[in-house]
């Protein structure tokens, strides 16, 4: 590339997930000089932090790996349908290991900033160490590549008196590493999302009393986990890349394709089989079983009606079942995917506190206050989840041409092109970025697809001679526009969901991930076709 001021590197990438290593793997194919800042002290990303009992994929694990190299995939072996966390963990520290990634990866680094200085053309990267007892350093880059996750940055609400609570409390996303023993203590659980509803059924059977504080009820489907189907895995591995190009028409599976059906189009007995079947297959599949149930309210009451009355069927006490029983539009926030976990209510141990109406008032010394009552415990677990999509990048100091802090330009919501990249920011490319389809597809797949559409572009720049990208603001503007369109077309911004950052008091309601995955990568090879049409080159 021509026009290069001196920098220490050719592009700086943040993160040392699924999507930072296999974009440092891109990079060297490249011959480019490349540095990973990873703010853990492992590699892993999502499944590095993430430890909490019961951790584990809800996407199918012959699914939810990397397809970059035919012989990586032939050889790893998944032991069950949906791999726990510390296997992918595994997987991960395996393809660090095998491509020779750890070099170029430095751990326990925590960027803090990241400006982009117009004469030179360059990023600056600052960074300390992750607990920030050590100097900044700075280091540049021509290229700066977020692969900071989608949900890594995690939220623990600013309950009053948190800080007084003498007990231990722990969020899922930061679970310690040595594990937590909860023999013979009274656990509270706040939230009820997919952290929660995975680790609820074992931290029941620890506990001595387990109390869970819902604010919102959730949609679960049965995982139905098993050890890996051997039949199954050689029939998969025997054309590994036809699977996969069957699983890439669709969102989620490629073995629970969407039904294009509609299930106000069908009789009663149907839907109720169609239900079932979907259920006894268990998992994120069942969302796709009629084509109408994320755009028709009457055909999604249908299938939440569905869900109800399994939950009564399974729940002995009816007042408990009644309390677990969602109402909001099925699929709207992500579904969860359990094992045993509306039957743990059916437990001695376990209470369930109902706060929707009357939300959790403070974090007192001996526990939690709720309804104008303290209910006493050891230790609270915060299953609250991630400032999501956003999180990551707001927590960096981020500034592009002129200054410009991304803060500031993303005050009313995230606006990118494509997802990859945001006007005014320079030779920055966003991994799986808000604006692009990321948690809405299966991750790695849409990882990989990001990067390679980013290795791709600047080997086109390196071979035109050019060093700078950047998103023009009305390819930009038609983009975020054409993201709502989409979304508002369908069910989904219809419920408090952190697609829309609903979770996290103050943020800008905006729909964040790209609904339509295969429509998407169409648009990003097409835009790629014409020469990076809505970039401005030089
Ligand atoms: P989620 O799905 O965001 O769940 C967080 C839960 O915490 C959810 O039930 C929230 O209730 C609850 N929450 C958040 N703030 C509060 C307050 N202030 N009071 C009571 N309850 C609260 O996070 P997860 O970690 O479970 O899962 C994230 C994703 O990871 C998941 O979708 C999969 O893709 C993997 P709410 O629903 O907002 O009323």
């Amino acid at each position: 590339m021509s026009g290069r001021a001196p920098a220490d590197f050719d592009a700086i990438v943040v993160g040392a997930g699924f999507a930072g290593l296999y974009m440092l793997h891109r990079l060297r194919g490249l011959g480019l000089r490349a540095r990973v800042f990873e703010a853990g002290d492992g590699v892993g990303g999502t499944w590095y932090w993430n430890r909490y009992p019961g951790a584990r994929c809800d996407i199918e694990s012959l699914e939810y790996s990397y397809q970059f190299d035919a012989e990586l995939q032939q050889e790893w072996h998944w032991s069950e349908r949906y791999a726990p966390q510390a296997e992918i963990l595994r997987y991960i520290e395996h393809v660090a290991d095998r491509f020779d990634l750890r070099r170029d990866v430095q751990l326990s680094t925590r960027v803090t900033a990241a400006h982009f200085d117009d004469a030179s053309g360059l990023w600056s990267v600052e960074t300390g160490s992750a607990d920030g007892s050590a100097e900044r350093e700075r280091h540049t880059a021509r290229f700066c590549i977020m692969a900071t996750g989608c949900l890594s940055a995690t939220n623990v609400p600013d309950f009053p008196g948190l800080e007084s609570f003498r007990g231990d409390t722990w969020h899922t996303g930061r679970w310690p590493h040595e594990g937590v023993d909860l023999e013979g203590r009274r656990v509270a659980v706040i939230g009820t999302g997919s952290s929660a509803v995975q680790s609820i059924p074992f931290f029941a059977e620890q506990a001595e009393q387990l109390t869970v504080f819902q604010r919102t009820p959730t949609y679960s489907i049965p995982a139905h986990n098993a050890p890996l189907d051997p039949e199954l895995e050689r029939e998969v591995k025997a054309d590994y890349a036809g699977f996969r190009a069957r699983a890439a028409a669709l969102a989620f599976g490629a073995n629970f394709p969407p039904n294009e059906t509609l299930a106000l189009d069908v009789s009663a007995e149907e839907r109720e089989r169609v239900y079932e079947t979907r259920w006894e297959a268990g998992g994120l599949g069942f969302v796709t079983a009629f084509g109408d149930l994320l755009r028709d309210r009457g055909a999604n009451e249908t299938a939440g009606e569905f869900v109800r009355g399994k939950i009564r069927s399974i729940v002995h006490d009816p007042e408990v079942a009644e309390k677990l029983l969602p109402s909001q539009v099925l699929g709207c926030k992500r579904l969860c995917v359990d094992t045993g976990y509306y039957d743990t209510f059916n437990r001695d141990n376990v209470h369930l506190v109902d706060v929707s109406a009357s939300p959790i008032e403070a974090i007192t010394p001996r526990g939690v206050r709720a309804g104008g009552r303290e209910h006493e415990v050891d230790a609270i677990v915060f299953a609250t989840g991630f400032d999501a999509m956003t999180g990551a990048l707001a927590r960096i100091d981020i500034r592009g041409s002129g200054g410009r802090p991304l803060a500031d330009k993303w005050a009313a919501g995230p606006l990118t092109y494509l997802g990859l990249s945001t006007a005014g920011f320079p030779n920055l490319f966003v991994i799986t970025g808000p604006g692009s389809p990321s948690v809405l597809a299966n991750m790695v797949p849409a990882i990989e697809q990001h990067v390679d559409w980013i290795a791709d572009c600047l080997a086109h720049l390196g071979e035109h001679g050019l060093s700078r990208i950047e998103a023009l603001p009305e390819a930009e503007t038609a983009w975020v526009e054409h993201t709502n369109a989409v979304a508002q077309e369908t069910l989904f911004p219809f419920c408090n969901s952190w697609y829309l950052g609903a979770n996290v008091p103050g943020k800008p309601r905006v729909f964040m991930p790209y609904i339509g995955y295969p429509t998407y990568v169409a648009k990003c090879e097409e835009v790629a076709a014409k020469g990076y049409e809505g970039f401005a080159l030089g």
